[in-house]
């Protein structure tokens, strides 16, 4: 079997002050497997960072891991973009009317580049293989009270995310909740400064100011280390197998004044049903990722 043709749609903003980590992991990860991972492009939007700084980050991503053959596509600068033509709009249709039936769109930052792809007719939605998408919260969300549950993706882009889960494709969600069964903690960070190679030390000097702020901050839920957002998403492509407790089902976003990325079940949408899956080897996923990231 040859090697899964997949487009990462990424907000990544590792290395910025105070900023999330995840993206530049989820791309080190899959940037370190070639041979099973045919990246066909990085398409960029705003979200963690603007996007000028994220499709920065992005450039940064290819250059340390030696994958300057990644073409990278800026796309959406703010939700207010959604149907609006960029590099991202035009590649998204472009890349999977080449290749229809074969391209797994993986999305880690606001659905904003997704949406507006589909809105330009019907032949995305036929033609890619599947869209997995890190967004949206059932059950404990971000654990803030009042705005609980939140989720960031979704709740950047409300418009955009209840359009991409209402596409006529196949959809995988991986929601906060399930991300939050995996966490990153000063023991990976370890396993990274021992592998002494360009990119590992290039992540572990990122890593370690975020899992530090992770660590101290009172008011989050998790305690000991950060959770790894994005690289539960991209993990899900090369480890199915680590995933469980999938529910088939049709989903939209949480209606009302304030959408905080919630999810509830839509029976009009059951023909339409979105994967989410429930259940998560969080330690095997964070060994399947050290092992990616000690191949370089
Ligand atoms: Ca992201």
């Amino acid at each position: 079997m040859g090697a899964e043709k997949i487009v990462v749609d990424t907000d990544p903003a590792t290395g910025y002050s105070l900023r999330d980590v995840d993206d530049g992991l989820a791309l080190a990860y899959l940037l370190a497997l070639p041979d099973e991972f045919e990246v066909l492009g990085i398409s960029t939007v705003y979200g963690n960072v603007s996007l000028a700084r994220a499709t920065t980050k992005a450039w940064e991503a290819v250059r340390v891991t030696g994958r300057t053959d990644v073409r990278i596509f800026p796309g959406a600068w703010s939700r207010h973009a959604l149907g609006d033509v960029s590099s991202a709009s035009m590649f998204l249709p472009d890349v999977v009317a080449a290749n229809p039936g074969e391209v797994t769109v993986l999305a880690l930052g606001p659905l904003t580049n997704i949406a507006t792809a589909g809105l330009g007719g019907r032949a995305f939605y036929r033609d890619v293989k599947r869209v997995v998408v890190m967004g949206g919260a059932v059950e404990e969300g971000f654990g803030i009270p009042l705005l609980s549950p939140l989720e960031f993706n979704f709740f950047s882009d409300a418009a955009a995310a209840d359009l991409v889960l209402d596409a006529p494709c196949e959809k995988v969600v991986i929601t906060s909740d399930l991300c939050r069964q995996a966490l990153f903690t000063r023991r990976e960070l370890d396993s990274l400064w021992l592998m002494r190679s360009r990119v590992a030390t290039y992540l572990a000097y990122r890593i370690r100011p975020w899992l530090k702020l992770n660590q101290f901050f009172p008011l989050l839920p998790w305690k000991g280390g950060f959770v790894p957002w994005d690289v539960v998403a991209a993990a899900y492509l090369r480890r199915p197998d680590l995933f469980s407790g999938t529910e088939e089902k049709g989903i939209r976003l949480k209606q009302g004044v304030l959408r905080t990325g919630a999810l509830e079940p839509d029976a009009s949408r059951d023909s339409r049903p979105t994967s989410i899956p429930t259940r998560l080897e969080g330690q095997q996923l964070l060994a399947d990722f050290l092992s990616a990231i000690s191949r370089y």
